[in-house]
């Protein structure tokens, strides 16, 4: 309107749609989903976001995960700050990449070899390589509403942005790259059997997220890993977590360990770098052996096992494994605000689902339960787009859409979470007066 002074964050966005596609470097930024304008960031510290306008947010999305102990720890800014001063990039091998490898190995149990990458996307579309190249097998079996990076491979039925966007699938994905990937219904073993039969001895391996994090929260249920599992077995197929939310996070050993179910492969995400651009992809050494140069899987990266990168993963997995009483203290946490919400949307006669495990959680707006892409779908998400819209604006950064999951890290206090349920109990009230936001 003329003459009202923008404020910096949409003076940047003004800027930043001319001349990147809308506005953003990754869809979900651009708040689509839920209406209104982006704020931007200008720093971060602890549970904390500050953007360019000088408010302050509690961070509930910590860089979609990998912030498990908050934002600018001084322990992971020291050793980053150390390693710098000896050089950015080397594009060659350095202790820290053995290091890391070794650090890894020894947390999750169920790897015995490991081989890093820049992001998640990245370890995905190789460990999937790795699988078609191990067992000289094409087709894989994804589930809907499991997000698996952007390869175009796994574009399929996918969660995250894409769900949020309302489509199915990317076009720019030739019909050749998707055709191998077969979808089954997440918690539904029925619908993997069926794949499995109508495809004999064409599957390489089953790609799941152990908790489905890209269609808001999406818990397996009692069985559903083990049976995957042993599908697996019976048909010499290989089973992939996509560990890049829960590794680390869910526990020091992630999902595999939570759960008690070893797969073939696993991949992990930012987590690993602290939120450094790192992700890797690891497993059965037998498996892990066809990747290049021991094997014929080829794949390879300038920037893989970065030294900076790997010396900020080091010292925050290092914090994560000498320190179990932080998985205590978030899951506290979680379970306070999953507790917080439901009593507070109980009290005013407001139906939400509320799912969670340990630091992860996500609120549905719907009466169902939720178990799959097709109940989280269920979800009003109007009504999201207005709870986002009024939390936001009482500084609670959540992710914006309906279908990112919340994320709590060591920084937070419950005085934090207490506060964001006086804002949601807010949200409530207003909501119930019909008021508008
Ligand atoms: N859709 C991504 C998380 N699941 C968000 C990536 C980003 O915008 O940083």
């Amino acid at each position: 309107m003329a003459g009202l002074k923008l404020t910096s964050s949409e003076a940047l966005f003004e800027r930043a749609v001319q001349i990147m596609p809308g506005g953003v470097n990754s869809p979900v930024r651009a708040f689509k989903a839920v209406g209104g304008k982006p704020v931007f960031i200008e720093n971060a510290k602890g549970q904390y976001l500050y953007d360019v306008d000088g408010n302050r947010y509690t961070d509930y999305i910590g860089s979609w995960g990998p912030m498990i102990l908050g934002h600018s720890d001084e322990r992971i800014l020291e050793a980053v700050v150390k390693q710098i001063q000896k050089g950015i990039s080397y594009g060659t091998s350095s202790a820290l990449e053995v290091e890391m490898a070794e650090l890894i190995i020894e947390m999750v149990p169920v790897l015995e070899m490991v081989r890093m990458v820049n992001s998640g996307t990245e370890a995905v579309m190789s460990a999937v390589r790795a699988a078609r190249g191990f067992t000289g097998r094409d087709k894989i079996i994804k589930f809907e509403g499991c997000y698996h990076g952007h390869a175009d491979t796994l574009l399929v039925k996918a969660g995250s942005g894409v769900m949020t966007a309302g489509v199915p699938d990317s076009i720019g994905v030739p019909k050749g790259c998707a055709k191998d990937t077969l979808t089954a219904e997440y918690n539904n073993l029925e619908s993997v059997k069926a794949l499995f039969a109508e495809n004999y001895n064409k599957i390489a391996c089953v790609i799941v997220e152990p908790v489905a994090a890209n269609m808001g929260l999406v818990l397996p249920e009692k069985g559903f890993l083990t049976g995957l599992r042993k599908l697996c077995d019976d048909n010499g197929t290989l089973l992939l977590f996509d560990e890049v939310i829960t590794g680390f996070r869910l526990k020091a050993d992630g999902a595999s360990g939570y759960y008690g179910v070893k797969p073939d492969i696993v991949t992990y995400g930012k987590i690993i770098g602290a939120g450094m651009p790192v992700g890797a992809y690891g497993g059965r050494k037998d498996v892990m052996s066809v990747v290049a140069p021991l094997g014929n899987v080829y794949q390879a990266g300038t920037l893989s096992g970065n030294p900076i990168a790997m010396c900020a993963g080091i010292t925050q997995l290092k914090i994560l494994k000498d320190s179990p009483e932080i998985y205590t203290y978030v899951d506290k946490l979680g379970k306070r605000f999953r507790d917080g919400v439901q009593k507070v949307f109980k009290e005013y006669k407001k139906q939400v689902n509320v799912s969670g495990i340990g630091s992860l959680s996500c609120i549905y707006f719907t009466q169902n339960k939720v178990c799959d892409y097709r109940t989280a779908k269920t979800s009003d998400t109007e009504e999201f787009a207005k709870y986002f819209t009024h939390m936001l604006s009482k500084g609670n950064y959540f992710g914006p859409s309906q279908f990112e999951a919340i994320f709590i890290s060591a920084a937070h206090t419950s005085k934090d979470i207490d506060k964001t349920l006086e804002d949601i109990t807010e949200y409530i009230v207003n909501s119930n007066s019909n008021k508008r936001f």
